[in-house]
């Protein structure tokens, strides 16, 4: 008889779905959504019912490996762990020694949203330190504006959308990336209400759109003045609201003044008629879900972008209450606190942007370089400080050759390292150049706790299932090396439920493991209609117009100016004579971020949408193969003829390995980053097409 064993998916994802798995005889024999849990009520996508084909597929790597051969070659031998870490202990040892501890970077990313990742720092805190990375490759550019804007970043229960009139989608693309919210917002169009969407391209999400407004690339801050300013010449703001909970308004007043219709049209490339429409809707309803996604701030202009369009709902009072309210993402879980941590080493070099790995990786791995980590303050000249070149990077949770921009100039720099570790399930184009692949545990293999971006419950994620071959959780892995260093295995817990329980009293939640079972956690705080306090944990203690502090943290201009991005018409006219289409790349529906491209069950021909009169220009048919290309790489796939981009705008589906599909998006980005919150800005990128037939 199969047992039903409730679990949750892990992945960095909005969903964090409840999960029934069936496991029979030790093995996972089904994955279905749990009908009685309040986080999804049932509802998981393709992916999570398809994990069993993961855990138990050809794909899945199962004992350590060791390079033999040229690095990236991708040639490996099968090891023993004992073989893996005796290799991995002597190596570190001797670079500490020689180089001190800063030579090895700790790369580390969110492939898992659970608490147990953190056993890493119990060990590197023993190794006496490490480089790191700070910023993001997701959203920290509109994490930092809307914590700097509205003290917290959360949102409404999702549930909630279907009282909602208006619903606008702000370059985000909820029927692939957050199947929840979509469920809500298709039941609050079944009742009537109103949909626009403002995207580049007709995204999947914006079917039923009864407005579609496409931007310029990067203009979106743009488009938030000019409609701020028409709300406010048109007197559709609600001034009491704006005097009781804002702060600074008459200063951004005068800004919006810059921003009249024409102008604005201009710069986005948006019809006035439009704008206007646009203007129409929010007028019948100004109390409307403003759902804002990703796309919009992984440009330079990120953050102030962000800060822009979120505004717009304080304007007329469309906040703190039923159906209406500013979308991001729901962060108001209690964070989960890792009690097994020991004294903090000094030598913790904060140096590397995650967003501008390859060229700071490039230039640290140059010994001794001069270093400006951005995150210091201080003058210029304080900042500079010679330091120890890198040697060693050790990558878990990551796919930084298919995710991070740049990456052929980040496989250059890698290629300076004398040793990589890359701990991972599959062999990604990352775990391809490395020196040791450690093989590690499925979500179906260990503990752990999550906690969400897209609901604030917090879930026990079960182990159901022993570890596949010789895969290991990290918490293991650093356990074993730990001993070899002779580090206090007190701060390296086991993965077990009593790790979990710790980190439950120690994070004062109130639960306990067998209520975690059955059911999420709740805290007791939680606003089910976000801000409906009208308390904003800012500087002002207000809704933030004005923000000093964009200024004193960041450099930037307190009010939410608009500045073109980088790599357009107007700010690189020499790179856009070359390369004249703008690149863009969204999540894919069958993929989360780089995963799932190898599995068997989610092939896929790799595929660019470009605009037919821009294929008909370069003699491209619907179906040919092109060559997409700029001054920092180039890859062949397969032309997509379509009206849902504009001229001068191709996009692909974000996620393709080079080494199955000899396609990574990621060959053509630049490692620019964004105004604040140090964010990748992968859509600023100019590229070529030509056909190859
Ligand atoms: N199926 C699936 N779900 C996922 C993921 C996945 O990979 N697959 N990944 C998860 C993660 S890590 C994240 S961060 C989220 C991402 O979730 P989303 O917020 O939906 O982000 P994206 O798919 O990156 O982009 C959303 C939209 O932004 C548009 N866009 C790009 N540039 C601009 C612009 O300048 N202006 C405007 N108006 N629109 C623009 C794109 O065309 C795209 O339709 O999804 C999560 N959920
Ligand atoms: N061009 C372009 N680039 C993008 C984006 C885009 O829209 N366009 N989106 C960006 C976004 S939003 C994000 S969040 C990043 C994501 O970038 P990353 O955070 O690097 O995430 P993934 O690419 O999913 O790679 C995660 C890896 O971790 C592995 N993994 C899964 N579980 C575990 C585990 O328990 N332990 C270990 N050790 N490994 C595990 C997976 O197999 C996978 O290889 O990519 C960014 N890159
Ligand atoms: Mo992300």
């Amino acid at each position: 008889m199969p047992k039903t064993i409730n679990s949750v998916c892990p992945k960095d994802c909005f969903g964090s779905c409840s999960l029934e798995v069936e496991v029979e005889k030790g093995k996972v024999i089904k994955v279905r959504g749990n009908r009685n849990s309040p986080v999804s009520q049932g509802r998981i996508c393709s992916k999570g019912k398809n994990y069993p084909n993961l855990v138990y597929g050809p794909e899945r790597l199962l004992y350590p490996l060791q390079r033999i051969g040229e690095r990236g070659k991708s040639e490996f031998k099968r090891i023993s762990w004992e073989q893996a870490l005796n290799i991995i202990y002597e190596k570190l040892r001797g670079l500490r020694e020689r180089y001190g501890p800063e030579s090895v970077l700790y790369y580390v990313r969110f492939a898992n949203l659970g608490v147990m990742k953190n056993c890493a720092y119990s060990f590197w805190y023993q190794f006496g330190g490490f480089t790191s990375t700070y910023g993001g490759l997701c959203d920290s550019a509109a994490q930092e504006a809307i914590n700097l804007t509205y003290g917290k970043v959360k949102h409404n229960k999702i549930s909630d959308l279907e009282n909602s009139k208006l619903i606008i989608l702000w370059g985000t693309n909820p029927a692939y990336t957050n199947i929840h919210l979509m469920h809500y917002l298709n039941k609050a169009l079944d009742q009537g209400a109103k949909l626009i969407s403002i995207d580049i391209r007709e995204n999947e999400s914006g079917k039923k759109s009864n407005l579609y407004l496409n931007p310029r690339v990067g203009t979106d801050g743009c488009l938030a003045l000019g409609v701020a300013n028409q709300l406010i010449e048109s007197n559709i703001i609600d001034a009491d609201f704006i005097n009781k909970y804002t702060f600074g308004f008459d200063e951004f007043k005068v800004l919006t003044r810059e921003y009249p219709l024409d102008k604005v049209s201009a710069i986005t490339e948006i019809p006035i008629n439009k704008i206007k429409s646009l203007i129409n809707y929010i007028k019948e309803n100004p109390e409307y879900a403003l759902i804002c996604g990703m796309g919009v701030q992984r440009y330079t202009n990120g953050g102030q972008t962000v800060r822009a369009i979120s505004l717009l709902p304080a304007l007329t009072a469309s906040l703190g209450k039923k159906g209406c309210g500013f979308y991001f993402s729901d962060r108001q879980a209690p964070e989960l606190n890792w009690p097994f941590l020991p004294e903090k080493p000094d030598k913790i070099r904060n140096s590397i942007a995650a967003a501008k790995l390859a060229s700071e990786l490039d230039h640290q791995t140059e010994p001794p370089y001069l270093c400006v980590p951005a995150c210091a303050t201080g003058t210029h000249a304080d900042r500079l400080a010679r330091r120890q070149a890198l040697k060693a990077i050790w990558i878990e949770e990551a796919n930084p050759m298919t995710s991070n921009p740049n990456v052929n100039l980040l496989a250059k720099a890698m290629n300076k390292l004398e040793f990589i570790v890359v701990a991972d399930l599959f062999l990604t184009d990352t775990a391809r150049i490395a020196d040791i692949i450690l093989p590690v545990t499925s979500m179906f293999e260990y503990y752990d706790l999550i906690t969400g971006y897209g609901h604030s419950y917090i879930q026990l994620q079960q182990k159901v299932i022993e570890p596949s071959g010789e895969c290991k959780h990290e918490s293991e892995i650093y356990r074993l090396l730990g001993k070899k260093f002779g580090f206090n295995l007190d701060y390296l817990p086991e993965n077990n439920l009593s790790t979990i329980e710790k980190i439950i009293s120690s994070s004062n939640l109130d639960t306990d493991i067998d209520e975690l079972k059955e059911k999420p956690y709740l805290h007791p705080d939680y606003q089910e209609i976000a801000f409906n306090d009208f308390k904003f944990n800012t500087s002002s203690q207000k809704i933030e117009f004005f923000c000093q502090k964009m200024k004193d943290k960041w450099g930037e201009n307190p009010l939410p100016i608009y500045r073109e991005a980088v790599e357009n018409k107007y700010t690189s006219p020499d790179i856009y004579k070359r390369y004249p289409l703008s690149l863009v790349s969204s999540h894919a529906l069958k993929k989360m971020n780089s995963q799932f491209s190898d599995i068997t069950a989610f092939q896929e021909e790799p595929f660019i949408w470009i605009n037919p009169s821009d294929a008909e220009k370069r003699k491209i048919k619907n179906g040919d193969k092109v060559k997409v290309y700029n001054q920092r790489g180039n890859f062949i796939l397969k032309a997509l003829l379509t009206k849902k981009v504009a001229k001068g705008i191709v996009h692909i589906y974000f996620g393709w390995w080079d080494g199955v599909h000899k396609v990574n998006i990621n060959k053509l980005t630049g490692d620019y980053i964004s105004d604040i919150g140090y964010e990748a800005a992968f859509h600023n990128c100019l590229v070529e097409v030509e056909n190859t037939v």
